[in-house]
């Protein structure tokens, strides 16, 4: 997919994503593109003959008006070309879609993701090499992740639905209430990003805001020895009133 043919690998200047700095971001925005030229020529084509048939047919005094039963060529067509292009894109979309979502890729950094109302805990395995126990090493907000490594994140939350987004990365899921769901992604360059929360999640869901860091292994080996020699750090106490508006 990252092979398109070049008009289609390219996005409209005013429509330019953030650049991508994972390994499948590439192959997402080659997608994403294609789909986009696609739904964009279609939509220019049809608004430009709805604009012509109003002044083709537009009122005239004496015209009679003239009863149709379609075309029945005409429909099929129309009918036929957008089936296939939604097969074609399903499949193309769907290799991609199992790559991302369905298989996690071996040797990958756990991490793991409580969302709560308005903060990200970061959860680090500690000694005992599992998520989510008493010995984790836990940072408020501040995800830190070694330089081309994948990394699987196991996202949960705490209250209500969040989402976890990383727009560099091309990642976005949802954290809900009651399950643990897996995700993967990696960086490919050093660097520092914001994390969001993409879904309207309380009064605060504004400022639901952390911090992503991509840096060289020996740097975060030891950001992550000082995080273990710190306390962990508590999420501010949600008002009852931002709570109240999730
Ligand atoms: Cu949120």
């Amino acid at each position: 997919m990252s092979s398109l043919p070049v008009p289609f690998a390219v996005i409209p200047f005013w429509m330019k994503l953030p650049d991508g700095v994972s390994s499948y971001s590439g192959r997402m925005d080659s997608m994403f593109s294609l789909i986009l030229w696609i739904t964009g020529i279609i939509f220019v084509i049809v608004e430009l003959l709805l604009v012509f048939f109003l002044w083709r047919y537009r009122h005239r005094e004496g015209r009679q008006v003239v009863y149709t039963h379609g075309n029945n060529r005409v429909e099929v067509v129309w009918t036929i070309v957008p089936a296939v292009i939604c097969v074609v894109l399903a499949l193309m979309s769907r290799r991609l879609w199992a790559d991302v979502k369905q298989s996690m890729p071996a040797g990958a950094m756990p991490v793991g993701i409580e969302a709560e109302q308005f903060a990200w805990n970061i959860h680090y395995p500690g000694p005992d090499g599992h998520l989510f126990t008493e010995d984790d090493v836990v940072t408020l907000n501040q995800l830190h992740i070694p330089v081309g490594r994948p990394i699987v994140v196991t996202l949960r939350s705490k209250d209500v639905i969040h989402s976890f987004f990383l727009p560099e990365f091309r990642v976005k899921q949802d954290a809900v209430p009651g399950m643990s769901t897996r995700i993967w992604f990696d960086g490919n360059t050093v660097g520092h990003w914001e994390i969001a929360c993409a879904e309207l999640c309380g009064l605060g869901h504004y400022r639901m805001k952390g911090f992503i860091a991509v840096e060289p292994q020996e740097e975060f080996d030891k950001w992550l020895i000082e995080q273990a020699a710190k306390p962990a750090e508590e999420a501010p106490k949600t008002t009852q009133e931002a709570k109240q508006g999730s």
